[in-house]
């Protein structure tokens, strides 16, 4: 048995969320943070990309939300999704983020910037040039070029690709000593500014390794694990946090490719990240929230608009189908959607965005909802996303509501 679909008026009136971009907990879509201090207060300007899929933007990202330092976000587009803003250009001439205004200043290179805050706000725990942060930075980098080494150039024998595991996994070995030679689960005795420079990437090693090698990094080191739940525990870190869905697809563009290898756990992980189930990945373990589906449903309605428009399929299939998918997420019912709506729906599916829509919780629900919906009435999959750049994804699109 199956529930007709709900008018938009009929899912705005169950998508009450009470949200405070600025003042409230760490979220993607603000362009402005303040912690509940003034504007007179404000000296800094992060630009970041605005997918938040840049590691070094998110880095910088953190740090400032663990310190409530206020600030403004500016979001930039990055080469792979689009046309870098000119504005931009004259500002930081390479284009590359992150970069921060701090008191009309332009400084650019992610830890130059850490360093000229700590200047200004003091450190994070222990500072950036600490005799103990010192070697812990070195090591990320350490981990950083294995993980690249192994994920982002083709092999020629199978040899090679052990041979490029074993050499991550020294590196790894090495973190978990690391992690484990403090009593608490962060990097040293307090967490701080290391924890920080280490998140972006691990997290970008837990989804792509598990995609593309078959291998759960979080799952299978003891230490990395209790570390991923303490930065769990955290707001800041919850509101910054991607999932696997998101990073496995956004990775290949900015890395310049990311090599699959033939184990058949690789398969298996493949099929789960792509086609559910997802709830259950490694990706996420603090427990779900209580609001995730109205979150998601929110989200949705509040650019329902441009989510129609950019689908390539007819805007009255689409319409209705979503609404049939919203129906379904919010009613916990099954809705059947017009017949031949199924491509349109999983298109949908596959770009969604965490955090820049949504966040991880709210993102599953959704995609879960959007399949089961696609699923009762085909098999067909939307336009593959593509692997040399994601312009599939440009926030030109979605210029008129991407500030709100
Ligand atoms: N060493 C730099 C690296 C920054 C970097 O590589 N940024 C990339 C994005 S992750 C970038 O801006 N690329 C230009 C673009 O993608 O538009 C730092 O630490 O800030």
């Amino acid at each position: 048995m199956t529930i007709p679909p709900l008018s938009w008026t009929e899912l705005e009136a169950l998508a009450e969320l009470q949200v405070d971009p600025v003042n409230g907990p760490t979220n993607a879509q603000a362009c402005l943070r303040l912690f509940g201090r003034d504007e007179s207060e404000l000296r800094v300007t992060l630009y970041r990309d605005n997918h938040a899929w840049c590691p070094y933007c998110q880095k910088i990202w953190l740090w400032l939300e663990e310190k409530q330092i206020p600030y403004r976000i500016e979001k930039v587009t990055m080469f792979c999704y689009g046309q870098k803003e000119s504005w931009y250009k004259r500002k930081v001439p390479s284009g590359m983020l992150p970069a921060i205004e701090l008191d009309g200043r332009i400084i650019t290179e992610s830890d130059d910037i850490l360093i000229a805050l700590e200047q200004v706000y003091q450190p994070l725990g222990l500072g950036m040039k600490h005799p103990k942060v010192l070697p812990l930075r070195q090591l990320e980098r350490l981990l950083f070029r294995a993980w690249c080494a192994w994920l982002c150039y083709p092999t020629s024998s199978a040899r090679q690709e052990q041979a490029n595991r074993a050499q991550f996994l020294e590196v790894v070995e090495k973190v978990e000593f690391a992690l484990g030679s403090t009593p608490s689960p962060y990097f040293l005795e307090e967490f701080g500014t290391v924890d920080v420079i280490f998140t972006p990437y691990v997290e970008r090693m837990n989804a792509s390794l598990y995609y593309y090698k078959g291998y759960s990094m979080r799952e299978e080191n003891p230490r990395l694990s209790d570390w991923f739940a303490a930065m769990e525990s955290r707001p800041t870190y919850r509101g910054t946090q991607s999932d696997f869905h998101t990073h496995v697809h956004d990775l290949p563009p900015q890395m310049g490719g990311c090599w699959e290898n033939s184990e058949p756990q690789t398969k298996i992980n493949q099929v789960k990240v792509d086609r559910g189930p997802w709830d259950g990945l490694p990706d996420v373990t603090y427990p779900e929230p209580e609001n995730s589906r109205t979150e998601a449903l929110y989200r949705v309605i509040k650019h329902r608009a441009n989510i129609i428009r950019v689908n390539p399929c007819e805007d009255k299939l689409i319409d209705e189908a979503l609404r049939c998918a919203l129906t379904s997420l919010i009613m916990q019912q099954p809705c059947t959607p017009p017949l031949g709506s199924d491509k349109a729906l999983r298109y949908l599916r596959d770009r969604i965005n965490v955090p820049r829509d949504m966040s991880i919780y709210a993102a599953k629900r959704l995609r879960a909802a959007l399949e089961a919906t696609a699923a009762l009435v085909g098999d067909e999959q939307g336009t593959p996303l593509p692997t040399k750049h994601r312009r599939d994804q440009n926030p030109a699109e979605f210029a008129k509501r991407s500030r709100n």
